[in-house]
C-alpha cells in the first residue's frame, strides 16, 4: 500500500479532504489498483474528473489530470481522447456530477462509444454540496432538499448507460474493493465506453440524513444487498428481492469512436470516396 501510494499519489496535496468513514478514498485505491496491475504507462494516462467531494480523488493522483468544471469531465476526456486515441483516459466522477448536471454528455458519450473509461463514485447524494438528493438517491430517501423523502424515482445507471449504448458496464461497491479494482482493471482493458458504478458510503451526507448508522454499518449493508452475477444466477427472483447485482453487466464489442474518427478523415482527405 504504502508503494502504491509513493508510485501513484501527489503527497504535495494530502492529506484528502474527505470526512472520516467515506468511502472515496478506498474507490481512488482501487483505480490505483486497476492502473497498477494493467502496468498502464504513467505518461499515457490521463485522469479527468468533474466537481465535489469524489471528484476532488484527480487531484491527489500522479498523472496528467484535470480537474474540470461540474458535469464536464466527459466533453473533457472527449477532446483528450480524440485528440490522442493512444492515450488511456479514465474519468472521475459523482453521481450528482455524471447524471444530473452532466447528464446529457453521458448518455451521449456512451452512445458514441469512446474509448474512456468513467468510474462513477455512487454515494447517492451530493456530498460536497451538504445532502441535496441526484438522479441516484435511492427513491423516498431523505435529503436536505427533501426533508420528507424523494418522491422522482431515481435511475439505474447501469441500465441507463446500457440503453444509452455503453459498451461495458459493471458495478461493484467500497466493500468488494477487489472485485472493484478488477472491473475497472476489465473497463480499462475494453474498447469503448466503459462505466464502472463504485457505490461507496457517505456517512456525513447520506447515512447521517437516513439513519443508516456508523461508516462501518453502511459497509455492512453493501455487503449484505450485494450479489455478484454468478452468485445470483441461482437465486429465486424471491431470493433477488432487494438486492442489487455486482461484477461485469454487460459487455459487447461496437464500432470506436476514435476510429470511426480516423476512418472518416481518411475519406475525407480521398475527396469522400
Ligand atoms: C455549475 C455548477 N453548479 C453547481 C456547483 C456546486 N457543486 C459543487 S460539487 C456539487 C455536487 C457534487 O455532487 P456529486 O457529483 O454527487 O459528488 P460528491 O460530492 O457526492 O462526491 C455541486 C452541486 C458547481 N461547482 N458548479
Amino acid at each position: 500500500m504504502q508503494k502504491l501510494i509513493e508510485k501513484y499519489y501527489r503527497s504535495t496535496n494530502l492529506p484528502h479532504i474527505w470526512c472520516p468513514g467515506c468511502g472515496h478514498g478506498v474507490v481512488t485505491m482501487s483505480i490505483v489498483k486497476a492502473i497498477d496491475k494493467l502496468q498502464l504507462d504513467h505518461d499515457k494516462t490521463v485522469i479527468v474528473s468533474g466537481i465535489g467531494c469524489s471528484s476532488r480523488a484527480s487531484g491527489y493522483l500522479n498523472f496528467d489530470t484535470v480537474h474540470s468544471a461540474h458535469g464536464r469531465a466527459l466533453p473533457v476526456a472527449t477532446g483528450i481522447k480524440l485528440s490522442d486515441p493512444e492515450l488511456n483516459v479514465i474519468v472521475i466522477t459523482g453521481d450528482g456530477d455524471a447524471t444530473a448536471i452532466g447528464g446529457n454528455h453521458f448518455i451521449h458519450a456512451a452512445r458514441r462509444n469512446i474509448n474512456l473509461t468513467m468510474i462513477l463514485f455512487n454515494n447517492n447524494i451530493y456530498g460536497m454540496t451538504g445532502g441535496q438528493y441526484s438522479p441516484l438517491t435511492p427513491v423516498n430517501s431523505r435529503a436536505s432538499t427533501a426533508p420528507f423523502g424523494t418522491m422522482e424515482r431515481n435511475f439505474d445507471i447501469t441500465e441507463l448507460a446500457k440503453g444509452a449504448g455503453a459498451t461495458f458496464v459493471a458495478r461493484s461497491t467500497a466493500f468488494h474493493t477487489q472485485l472493484l479494482t478488477d472491473v475497472i482493471a476489465k473497463g480499462i482493458e475494453h474498447k469503448g465506453f466503459s462505466l464502472v458504478e463504485a457505490i461507496t458510503q457517505c456517512p456525513t451526507s447520506f447515512g447521517r440524513q437516513n439513519k443508516m448508522g456508523r461508516a462501518s454499518d453502511m459497509l455492512k449493508a453493501q455487503r449484505d444487498h450485494a450479489v455478484t452475477v454468478e452468485a445470483a444466477a441461482r437465486l429465486t427472483p424471491e431470493q433477488k428481492a432487494g438486492k442489487f447485482l455486482i461484477g461485469v453487466l454487460h459487455q459487447e464489442e461496437a464500432p470506436e469512436y476514435t476510429e470511426q474518427y480516423d476512418a472518416i478523415i481518411a475519406k475525407a482527405q480521398k475527396g469522400g470516396k
